[in-house]
């Protein structure tokens, strides 16, 4: 069968798992590691299509709990599917809506079948299986679309751990045997198993049987420490194959992108450059910068005095910290237009340090300069 999403290795890094890389998709190739900007409406909040390609965002992530309550997938299907819905040209990965009911949802009831739930916006009843989402996500016509599975919180138990990742694997299964458009849309299966490496194994093993397209590791940066994170990490990619796109879920934070990529990860997406956007705190090379700070007010300098970007080459301080301070829209545009670029060029350069093969030392300097966030 014609796979529409297929993974080239560009180079590898010889000190860690790094690998440079190239996604082939109906949507245009995508370079990896990459960071995958979030729309979850159908929109990267604030950002024009054509201004996310300006910034050379390849591909960006949708939810599906989200544009199934509202407009509703038939919409979207009718409209050309998220293609021509929201006029992005490039790349769409959807999420299954199994996090965001978790995270949004109220009378939340899980088992073997599905999810129900209330919508979050009107309170009606609804339900989520496997077939519905792949329903759902066959409608909305992203090039990579998730199974449905379940995110456990952390701490869970060993026995709830256990339970939750059996369905998830079940899930996986139905997914793929109700997915209509497989040589359209590639589905991605999700590694649960919390800390657990033996469960994380499992996961692995049996997704992998499946023969999916690609894989995502899920369950992470839900609340653990980060070095746990890591360690997880660090097992769980070389159980997937080397042959297809490793993708690490909600996960975005500039040193976790560089700790993720340093374990084998070729994807990733995270709502923290367009959310902190909004709250007016920006990236810099030297760490973030919170502009509601009065010592800003008189700061004519740009944003982040090594950034390239036409927020940068234009705008000072004073004035972005102005337009945020008196509620006008053009203040959250421009914080998240350099926060996005912020994000993007990183990768970038993190792309080009593995082809050189100078990624530790790149990620040194990083530190150095930006400062070591984690723990
Ligand atoms: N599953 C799905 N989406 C997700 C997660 C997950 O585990 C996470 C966890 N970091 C973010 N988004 N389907
Ligand atoms: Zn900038």
């Amino acid at each position: 069968m014609k796979q529409p999403v297929t993974y080239e290795r560009i180079a590898r890094c010889s000190h860690t798992l790094a690998r440079r890389g190239r996604v082939h998709t109906p949507h245009g190739e995508i370079e990896t590691p990459v960071f995958m900007p979030v729309g979850t409406q159908a929109t990267v909040k604030t950002m024009a299509p054509w201004e996310l390609t300006e910034l050379g965002a390849q591909i960006i992530l949708s939810n599906t709990y989200h544009l199934h309550l509202r407009p509703g997938e038939d919409i979207v299907r009718q409209a050309g599917g998220l293609h021509g819905f929201m006029q992005w040209p490039g790349a769409v990965l959807t999420d299954s809506g199994g996090f965001q009911v978790f995270s949004l949802a109220s009378l939340r009831k899980i088992t073997d079948e599905g999810v129900a739930f209330r919508s979050h916006i009107d309170g009606s009843p609804r339900f989520f299986s496997p077939e519905s989402v792949m329903g759902i996500e066959n409608a909305l016509g992203a090039d990579i679309i998730m199974q449905l599975d379940e995110c456990p919180p952390y701490p869970a138990s060993r026995g709830y751990l256990r339970t939750s990742l059996d369905r998830t694997l079940a899930w996986a299964k139905r997914c793929k045997e109700a997915h209509r458009r497989p040589e359209e849309q590639a589905l991605f299966g999700i590694v649960q198993g919390g800390e657990h490496l033996d469960l994380r194994r499992e996961a692995a093993e049996r997704l992998v049987e499946l023969d999916l397209p690609g894989y995502a590791v899920g369950g992470l940066s839900v609340g653990e420490p980060k070095p746990l994170m890591y360690e997880i990490l660090a097992y769980t990619t070389p159980l997937l194959p080397a042959d297809k796109p490793r993708y690490l879920m909600g996960v975005g934070s500039p040193d976790d992108l560089f700790e993720g990529v340093e374990r084998g990860i070729d994807m990733f997406d995270c709502v923290l450059p367009t959310r902190i956007a909004r709250n007016g705190t920006v990236f810099t090379a030297t760490g973030k910068r919170v502009l509601k700070h009065a010592r800003y007010r008189d700061d004519f300098r740009p944003l982040d005095e090594a950034c390239s970007c036409r927020v940068c080459k234009t705008f000072s301080r004073a004035y972005i910290r102005h337009l945020l301070k008196a509620d006008e829209i053009l203040g959250l545009r421009l914080t998240s237009y350099h926060n996005v670029h912020f994000l993007l060029d990183m990768m970038a350069k993190i792309r080009k340090s593995i082809e050189e093969d100078r990624f530790l030392q790149l990620k040194r300097e990083f530190y150095e300069t930006y400062g070591y966030t984690g723990q």
